[in-house]
Formats: C-alpha cells, structure tokens, sequence
C-alpha cells in the first residue's frame, strides 16, 4: 500500500497495477481453477509487492470459450469464480487493504449465449441489429460479406441457418464464432453499456480496462480489407482504430466523471501507431491506454529508447501520461521472447510464438533481461501494468500437450500458432509440487498443468531472498514509490552505443544491452538487476538506480 499521499482523483497516473488472471491466479474452492476466494486469501502478496490496484481479467458468466472474453451476462459473476456477494466482498477487502480494483469490459463483441444473440438467431430483427448481420455475397448468398478475417484464423463470418431450415445470413465475428461482433451504431449497444458501467462503479469498482478498445466502430459498409493487408498492426483495418470510437469514449469518460472519486479507463488499444493511439488519452476520453510498443520492442537499448522517447511526445502533446507494460494474458511472458536471438525491430506476439521451434531459449539469458527490463520500465514516468508471475520471473510453458491447450487460437489455426495457454499457467505459491498450493490439498488437478521444476520459482522460495526477482520487484516498487512518484519527466543522458540512461528527480536509471560491461558514472547504486552488481560497472544485460546527488 502506498504511503505516499496521492491525489484521489489522479493515483493511476503513475499506479502500478497488478493484472490479476482469475484462471490461474489462486484456487480456493479445489476445482482446479482461480476463483475470487483464493485472490481473498492471497491479497497480501500484492500488498507485500507495493502494487496499488489489481485489474481482474473477466469474471462474468461465459462458457468460457475464449477464457471469459466470450460474456453472457455483464451483471453477474460466472460461478466457476464464485458470486456477486464474494465479487462485493473482494472489492470490500481490496479497498480495506489500500487497493483500487479495476475489472475488464469486453464491448467489441457478447457469447454468442448472451440472450441479446440467442434472441438474433431466432429471428428477432431489433437483437439482429445489435450485432453485424448481413446477406451473403454469390449467387445464393453462400459467400461471406466481405474477405474479413478472424483474429484467431480463419474466417470473420458465420453463416445462420433460417427457422426453415434454409441457408440464412452472415453474422460477423473478429474473433471466435463464438463471440459475435456488436454493433455500435445502434444506440441500445451504447446505452446498454454505459448501464453495465453504472452497474459496477456502484458497487465500488474504481475502473476498467476496456477490451479491443480499437474496434468498437467499423467503417462503415464494412468494406473488403483487399489481397494486399498484411495484418500488420502498422496498417489501419477498416475493422479497427476507426475515428468513430472516440465518441463512444467521449460518453464513457462523462459516465466516469460523474462518480467522486471519478472512476478510471485504461484501453487495450492496437492502433498502427503511438500517436494515433495518444487520440485515446484526449483530456474528455479515457485515462490511460496500454504503450505495447515496449512489449513488442527486442532487449536492445537502442529500439527500446525510440519507442519510449516516441510514447513520452505523443501522449505528453495530448496532456496524457504514458502506460507501460511488458507482458499480459496474450504474449509470450518476456523471460522467455528474451531468451533467444532479439528481432531488430517490433514484433507482434503470434511472432514469439513461432519461433521456440526454431531455437532453444536460454531462459537464464531471459530472466537476466527481464530483470533489467522491468528496472528500465519501473523508473520510467507514468503507470505500469505487471503480469502475475512476472514478479516471480515466471517463464512462457511451451511443451503444454497439445490435448491442454484451450485457446481457441491454437485450434482455429490448425496448430500453427500453439496459442496463450504458456503465459496462462497457474501461478505456484510454495515448493510443495506438483501443485504448489495453486489449490486446497487434495483438490482437483490445476486447469493448466505446471512444470515440475517450478519449486524455485514460488512465492515462498523467493520471499526474503534478496537475490530474487520477487524481493527485486519490491524493492523496486518501493524505491520507485520514494523516488519516482513526483520526479517529473526523464532528461536523456548521452551514453556509449548499446546503453541507454536517463535521470529522473535524484535517481539515473542505467540499461546496458550491449555486449561488454560498461562504466558507471559516479553515485550510489540503489539497486541492480544482476545480485551483487557493485555502482562502478554496469554487467551486460543489466540496468542499475544510481543515486547522484
Ligand atoms: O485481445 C485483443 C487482441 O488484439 C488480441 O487477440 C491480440 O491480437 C492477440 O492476442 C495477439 O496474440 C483481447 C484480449 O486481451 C484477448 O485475451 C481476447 O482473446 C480478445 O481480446 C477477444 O476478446
């Protein structure tokens, strides 16, 4: 809990958040899945790391076809996690404990259980304008509206069969069949979710992250995207980042605002670019949108410095501040996207996903940089946004058997991307395997199995380890919490090819990704990413916190 004072209203611009994954964070009730029982009975450790909020991934009722991202009602809590009441309780606890909570809203698209999709497919016209139904193209309709394709492969669009049992129209869906596509040109979308905001913030939630926050509008006659689209997220799809989203934001923004405290917004935004993404973050939108450039960047000082002195002008000419982060539920946990050969630019994360049969990781190479990383990423200005298990140095599980994987990615692309199931592995809190307390003793078997040499890696084994990447979390986030809150904005130092350093308030902050140790300049070392690394030279793929006063 922060014992610096922060203004009610601004704490998340420079608020470390912990993502909380229900799945896989802790299992109270021994069915082998997270429920919000076992985040009550873990909430400490986040108080013991020094985050000031959590965001929970979604918890509403869903058939759980895209882990909870596939919702059938918005109101409640799916049973698999618990109920409203331990839902109310949790949000009570987090506060008491000095934690804002923030939950995910998924408004790109419903299950297709939702009553509003099950009412569209039996033919009621108002649920079908809800969503992007259209005529087929050919002859007889028998091809889709246009060449969309699924963000998990495959095609965007699912043909109905009529009540006469003949061929019906299109339904379109960006990603799951499972997760029809709503239409946010009706106004009963747009009204029906500033109510699920409502409906939330009541109860005392204090934010959301908004799920796809880039698709919501579509241009309109929902065009062909064309042969030439590579599905590079430098390229604009006519299905995303479309200007038509602002206004929808613009009237979520006036819904936050008219709570005291005003809640908060962070978008999980893909735009083609940082400053189409800093249109976002305009003082009447939303508060805060994920930079993933920094996650998409390679461990090189040099990329890594572009991206961020890129991000820091863009949102700072909206008047915004910059959100980091370098892992979630989606990507290749950053140990392992660093324990091999880096890529000379951004990537995208299916690309570490098809690189681990092409060369072995070198995971201690991988905990190494991520270690310098999450220094390079704690000292910069604005909020952060932590992965559970990236605290703990928590590797990607890439030999899951083919028979556990559940993300639909991995079957809708016949395999080819083995999909997220490696960075959604349940978290292990002591050395007892091969469970490691996810669960009750005696209880189910994890959703997910973990590997069998993971004791090292548990809470317990790295608590009050002053070598360990959870004590160098904490340490970090404290210092952070004592140095960095109110320091200002970074001034670059000039530093040898390979380094990066900049200082902030009374601290510099030091990344070498070069291939020899360099020399640091004066100070004290206040902390480094390589245990016992002293304040005269800087290992390789390391950072350190100078004190220069
Ligand atoms: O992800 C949106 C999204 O763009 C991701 O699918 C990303 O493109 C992909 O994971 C990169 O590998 C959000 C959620 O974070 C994700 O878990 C959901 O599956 C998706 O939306 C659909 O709701």
């Amino acid at each position: 809990m922060s014992s610096t004072p922060r203004s009610v209203t601004d704490w998340w611009r420079d608020a470390v958040v912990y993502q909380l994954y229900i799945r896989s964070f802790a299992d109270a009730d021994g069915d082998g899945t997270g429920d919000i029982g076992g985040v009550r009975a873990r909430l400490d450790h986040l108080v013991e790391l020094g985050v000031d909020a959590l965001w929970v991934n979604p918890w509403y009722p869903s058939p759980q076809v895209d882990s909870g991202y596939d919702v059938a009602d918005f109101r409640d809590i799916d049973p698999l996690y618990g109920t409203l009441d331990d839902a109310d309780t949790l949000v009570r606890d987090a506060h008491a404990a000095g934690l804002k909570v923030l939950l995910d809203i998924v408004p790109n698209h419903t299950s297709s259980e939702h009553v509003w999709f099950r009412a569209a497919l039996a033919g009621d016209a108002g649920a079908r304008g809800r969503y992007h139904f259209r005529a087929g193209r050919g002859e007889d309709g028998e091809l889709p509206p246009n060449d969309w394709t699924s963000n998990f492969g495959g095609p965007a669009w699912t043909r109905t069969t009529d009540a006469d049992g003949t061929p019906g129209d299109w339904y379109l869906h960006l990603f799951a069949p499972e997760q029809p596509d709503l239409d946010w040109d009706n106004p009963e979308v747009r009204g029906e979710f500033e109510d699920i905001l409502r409906f939330w913030f009541d109860r005392g939630v204090d934010g959301f992250r908004i799920d796809v926050a880039h698709g919501l509008a579509k241009e309109p006659g929902l065009p062909d995207v064309g042969p030439d689209w590579t599905g590079s997220t430098e390229e604009l799809h006519p299905a995303f980042d479309q200007d038509g989203v602002h206004d929808i934001y613009r009237a979520w923004r006036k819904v936050a605002d008219s709570y005291d405290p005003p809640r908060i917004f962070v978008a999980e935004s893909w735009p083609p670019s940082s400053e189409r993404l800093s249109l976002y973050l305009r003082p009447d939108e939303l508060h805060q949108a994920f930079q993933f450039d920094l996650l998409r960047a390679p461990f090189d000082a040099r990329v890594m410095k572009a991206v961020i002195a890129t991000s820091l002008h863009d949102t700072e000419g909206v008047g915004a501040s910059c959100t980091w982060t370098l892992s979630n539920h989606d990507v290749v946990r950053q140990v392992t996207r660093y324990a091999r050969s880096q890529p000379p630019a951004l990537v995208d994360g299916p690309w570490d996903r098809r690189r681990w049969h092409e060369e072995p990781a070198d995971l201690e190479l991988g905990l190494r940089r991520a270690r310098a990383a999450a220094l390079l990423m704690l000292a910069l200005p604005g909020s952060v946004y932590l992965y559970q298990g990236e605290e703990l140095g928590l590797p990607e599980v890439e030999d899951l058997d083919a028979d556990r994987r559940e993300d639909p990615i991995f079957a809708r692309s016949g395999s080819l991307d083995v999909g997220r199931d490696g960075c959604r592995v349940p978290l292990p809190w002591d050395t007892s395997a091969p469970t490691y307390a996810f669960g009750p003793e005696g209880g189910a078997a994890p959703w997910l199995p973990q590997p069998a040499d993971w004791a090292g890696l548990s809470v317990a084994a790295q608590a009050g380890d002053p070598a360990s990447t959870f004590e160098l979390y904490r340490s970090a986030l404290r210092l952070r919490r004592e140095r960095l809150v109110d320091a200002g904005p970074l001034a670059w130092l000039d530093t040898p090819p390979g380094t990066l350093a900049f200082g902030r308030g009374s601290l510099t902050c030091w990344l070498n990704t070069s291939d020899h140790s360099v020399a640091l300049p004066g100070g004290r070392l206040l902390l480094g990413s390589v245990p016992g690394m002293d304040d005269r030279s800087l290992p390789v793929d390391a950072a350190a916190w100078v004190d220069t006063t």
